[in-house]
């Protein structure tokens, strides 16, 4: 089952029939252990109505967004490459190991976007690319109980710079993306689930890259507990799982581009760089 938040208020869609819920908070909403449950049964008192995708909102209200960073062989590879001069290289092949996992703070949900919106890359920084990765909402009591789709915009030559500047190279106005839907299956995602990305500009692919969770190194509910060893999320958070695809090194984003983010089972995530 697929949620939405829209102007016209939150849009159940199961089974390929939509419909509107009564409820009024989205975060009460979201934050529950039996999401899937609390679902079925609510459609069953409701009406089906006709929706067409018109008035999504960003799946969000009061959550915070966090980020897993080297979850994946290529981003491990990439962050050692942009380091190397800086000596921070180290850093990103022990942190892949490690049992602990990078976990950082990516966004306050008012300078997070959602499909349809712009992006922004940072005036400071001559060297940004996109992150596809898949998100998990996690409820207050630390259950996965949905996903979507996030975009963790990131300035790479202030990263590699230094490591210690990594909160500047992640968040900033417009750097997370996160959309269209809340998708709550019966069971965890499948393994199998792949993610896909393309970076259009005039009109012209100008990158493309998939790749399967399953390539990811860590368990989702692993990064899920280590979030919640020592901090509370009192409408639930959203964690994004660290990115798998990274474009070469000769790629930057410009204004204009479109970069279009599909995870199969919950969409695309679209977003315009500013
Ligand atoms: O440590 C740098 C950030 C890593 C990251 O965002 C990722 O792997 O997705
Ligand atoms: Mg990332």
């Amino acid at each position: 089952m697929k949620i939405y938040k829209t102007i016209s208020g939150i849009i159940i869609e199961a089974y390929e029939k939509f419909y509107r819920s009564d409820a009024k908070n989205w975060d009460s909403f979201i934050n529950q252990d039996n999401l899937y449950e609390f679902l079925t049964i609510e459609i069953q008192s409701l009406d089906e109505i006709s929706w067409n995708y018109e008035g999504i909102l960003t799946p969000i209200s009061t959550q915070e967004i966090w980020a897993s960073g080297v979850t994946y062989m290529r981003s491990r590879e990439a962050r050692m490459d942009e380091s190397k001069e800086s000596g921070g290289a180290d850093f990103y092949a022990k942190v892949y190991e490690a049992e602990r996992p990078e976990l950082f703070f990516k966004s306050t949900a008012a300078r997070c976007v959602g499909t349809g919106e712009k992006v922004r890359v940072r005036k400071d920084s001559k060297w940004n690319v996109p992150e596809p990765e898949l998100t998990l909402f996690i409820t207050s009591s630390g259950k996965i109980v949905g996903y979507t789709i996030g975009n963790d915009m990131s300035s790479r030559d202030i990263e590699g710079e230094n490591p210690l500047y990594l909160p500047q190279a992640k968040s900033y106005d417009k750097a997370a993306a996160i959309g269209p839907c809340l998708y709550v299956p019966k069971e965890a995602i499948n393994p199998d689930t792949m993610i896909s990305i393309e970076i259009i500009r005039s009109e012209k692919v100008m990158f493309e890259g998939t790749i399967s969770i399953n390539r990811i190194k860590r368990k989702l509910t692993d990064l899920a507990q280590y979030l919640f060893r020592e901090m509370s999320f009192p409408s639930g958070v959203y964690l994004m799982t660290g990115t798998g695809i990274v474009p070469d090194n000769n790629f930057t984003l410009l204004s204009g581009d479109v970069v279009n983010i599909t995870i199969e089972g919950i969409g695309i995530l679209s977003n315009e760089v500013e």
